[in-house]
């Protein structure tokens, strides 16, 4: 029997009872970004992983899913898993018409693997520039990838910190496919909205075919999860980012979870709190439909949108 290892100090468990959101999610809604971790004794993590986290497997996504009142899951490979995207393809299968995957693959994947994956709900592969997290790939291997995936019709999904935007902006802009980007581009929630930083990054989703998910507050927040006037209204120093993206580009957002929230040391956000998010950042029905159920549907159930 191969021996488990044990998570990374310092790493925090996911929140183990959500509250019920005072928000009501639309029917049909999409949880766009979120993982499965293991569990490891049935899907080792990856060798060269950069951290090793608890389990959280499909069982306990599919509970979060019904608790939270989401209709459907894209399962986003975890850099824990490496290139191994086993364990995300058995939650996809899992989950029946109810779940889309974005897989992590190498340069020489086989045609017959993609051809897979697609059977089994697969429908992007990411690329990621986060070092604490990857060793990045040269981008002739990232090319390599692109232009295998790009006749399946796929899309891939950027995981960029914000401050290397230039520097990486001209390659992604030559990319073949639709791009989706993680968490807003990771801004830093500290500088104006209208600053010259985040004016580049909605300069470039402007221009290029890119798609936004809006995710990740506790991920970008400084001042945290405390309640504004005992109110269910947290992170509030991203909800300017995230509204202004959702009023920009309300036909490219997408929203998610990101459970089981990889590297978070410091909180765990309460899952409840992160749908009672959602009315802050869209303000208005039709918003909430397109970032919810319309966009995401879309872009990853196009034949029942
Ligand atoms: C996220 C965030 C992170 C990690 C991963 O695949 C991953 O390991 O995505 C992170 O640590 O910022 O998108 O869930």
């Amino acid at each position: 029997m191969h021996l488990l290892s044990p998570r990374t100090p310092g790493w925090l468990d996911w929140y183990r009872d959500p509250s019920v959101p005072s928000f009501r999610l639309p029917a049909g809604t999409v949880d766009t970004h979120c993982h499965v971790f293991g569990p490891q004794a049935e899907f080792p993590f990856a060798p060269e992983r950069k951290y090793t986290p608890c389990d959280g497997g499909k069982k306990q996504l599919f509970a979060l899913r019904d608790h939270l009142g989401v209709s459907r899951n894209v399962v986003v490979q975890a850099t824990c898993h490496g290139a191994d995207n086993r364990a995300m393809v058995d939650a996809v299968r899992a989950a029946g018409d109810r779940a889309r995957g974005v897989a992590t693959v190498r340069p020489d994947v086989a045609e017959a693997e993609l051809r897979e994956l697609h059977d089994a709900g697969v429908r992007g592969v990411r690329f990621n520039f986060v070092r604490r997290l990857v060793d990045t790939s040269p981008e002739d291997d990232l090319r390599a990838i692109a232009g295998k995936i790009a006749p399946l019709g796929w899309h891939i999904v950027l995981y960029f910190e914000s401050v290397d935007l230039p520097e990486l902006e001209g390659f992604f802009s030559s990319l073949p496919t639709p791009l989706v980007v993680d968490h807003m581009g990771r801004p830093d929630v500290t500088r104006p909205v209208d600053g010259p930083e985040f004016s580049r990054f909605l300069r470039f989703v402007d221009t290029n075919d890119v798609w936004v998910k809006v995710t990740c507050p506790e991920r970008l927040s400084v001042t945290g999860p405390a309640a504004l006037d005992g109110q269910r209204h947290a992170y509030t120093d991203v909800v300017p980012f995230g509204r202004r993206v959702v009023g920009e580009f309300g036909d490219r957002v997408l929203w998610g979870t990101d459970w089981p929230h990889p590297n978070l040391t410091d909180h765990m956000p309460d899952d409840g709190l992160l749908v009672d998010h959602i009315p802050h950042i869209a303000p208005d029905e039709e918003q909430r439909r397109r970032l919810l159920v319309d966009n995401p549907m879309r872009l990853y159930w196009p034949d029942e949108a």
